[in-house]
């Protein structure tokens, strides 16, 4: 399906992908004057994907970034001064300098579930962050990234399987940059299109021009409505090019060169930018204003960082260990005052006219919550079973 966007809806895309750009440009230069704690990621010719699939979301949505979504951070709402603060660990950044890289979140307002470094394990959170949402019946739709070479983990199989087999919320976006670390993907995986990987878990999947930022977001906005009307998980597989080594410690000189000229000719943000001018969207003034307001913020937000404080070290071990902030609970259910406003920022839906009208449902509205599923009928040698004692071989011990 495509989708017509608007004029102020092809703008936005613009803007957040030159700001993805330029706050990590400004990274860059920090992290080469040694202000940056730890590695630093580029995510330089794939900012259409990042910007192009957060900007699908509605505010209510959930997303968890990985290592090169900036730009779906920026979308989301998150300052840049918080990415800056974070990178360089000041008392001012979102973990209070306790962690570093995007290693952070928003559970409160933006719903950002902060990530972790093992590659895949963010698919079986945010599936389920997806049926979570599904309990407290907010028809939300999570939203999560994993590379070409983290689809080759364990998790990532267990966890799409997982999602699948509940018919979670969830969308996920494969980024095909065609590298992991120094391995092509070739190397790696016998497949020429990584989507098909969705054909295992019996779910819907696309595949998209990671550097065309208006097909990538028609692709995850048609995606991420079809998730929330009940269709199950949906894997975009978007293919593009890591046009940096893997991290800046790493100058990439494996990559063939011609490959880094093939795809500098296809950079995402140079070509969208073609289009608003070709179609008059957008003329030299309006380009000014853009690049000139967000240079503004930048110097501002880095400034900020700059001069913010590292943490004092009498606090390093303030926060980590619970000390009577709270009496932990080992029980799942929440008070519902605790889930519903004003405690939580989603209005709840509890029945959804039409949601689960999708493809192979199979009923009219599929239930928000499993006890209002029509009753299944207990098969009758189930029926007449007595209730179960323990084995006696089993309870000794006795091995079968
Ligand atoms: C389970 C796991 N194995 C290995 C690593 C180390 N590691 C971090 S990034 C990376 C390469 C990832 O490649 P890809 O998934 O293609 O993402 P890209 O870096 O291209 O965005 C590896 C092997 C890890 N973080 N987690
Ligand atoms: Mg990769």
């Amino acid at each position: 399906m495509k989708i017509e966007l608007t004029r102020q809806q092809h703008l936005d895309l613009y803007y957040y992908m030159r700001l993805n750009r330029a706050v990590e440009d400004t990274m860059g230069k920090l992290f080469r004057q040694n202000k940056i704690v730890g590695g630093l990621y580029a995510s330089l010719g794939q900012e259409a994907i990042s910007v192009g699939t957060a900007y699908a979301l509605e505010k209510k949505d959930w997303l968890a970034p990985m290592i090169r979504n900036i730009g779906a951070l920026l979308t989301k709402g998150v300052p840049p001064r918080d990415i800056f603060t974070q990178h360089m660990a000041k008392y001012t950044s979102p973990t209070f300098g306790k962690d570093g890289t995007s290693h952070f979140g928003d559970l409160e307002n933006l719903h950002i579930v902060s990530p972790i470094s093992m590659l895949g394990d963010l698919i079986p959170v945010m599936a389920g962050v997806a049926l979570a949402g599904r309990y407290l019946g907010q028809k939300i739709v999570a939203m999560t990234w994993i590379g070409d070479g983290g689809s080759s983990t364990g998790v990532f199989h267990e966890g799409l399987n997982f999602a699948a087999s509940q018919k979670a919320p969830f969308v996920l976006i494969l980024e095909n940059n065609q590298w992991a670390y120094s391995t092509p993907v070739r190397k790696q995986v016998p497949l020429a299109d990584l989507a098909d990987r969705a054909k295992a878990y019996g779910i819907a999947s696309y595949i998209v021009d990671g550097n065309d930022v208006a097909a990538v977001y028609s692709t995850a906005k048609e995606a991420v409505e079809r998730a929330r009307a009940g269709e199950g998980p949906i894997l975009i597989e978007a293919k593009t090019m890591r046009m940096r080594g893997h991290a800046q410690h790493d100058p990439a000189e494996y990559v063939p060169p011609e490959m880094f000229e093939y795809w500098k000719k296809r950079d995402p943000i140079a070509r969208h930018e073609k289009f608003l001018l070709d179609e008059k969207l957008l003329d030299a003034k309006g380009k000014a204003e853009i690049e000139k307001k967000i240079e503004t913020l930048l110097e501002k937000d880095r400034e900020f960082a700059e001069n913010s404080p590292l943490p004092p070290p009498e606090l390093a071990a303030e926060g980590v260990y619970c000390e009577g902030c709270h009496a932990p609970k080992p029980k799942w259910e929440r008070p519902i005052a605790e889930v519903t406003p004003p405690r939580c920022s989603v209005e709840a839906v509890w029945q959804v006219e039409g949601f689960g009208r999708g493809k192979d449902v199979g009923l009219a509205t599929t239930p928000l919550h499993f006890e209002a599923a029509p009753a299944a009928k207990p098969a009758k040698a189930a029926a007449k079973r007595p209730a179960r004692k323990p084995a006696k071989a089993a309870a000794k011990g006795k091995r079968r």
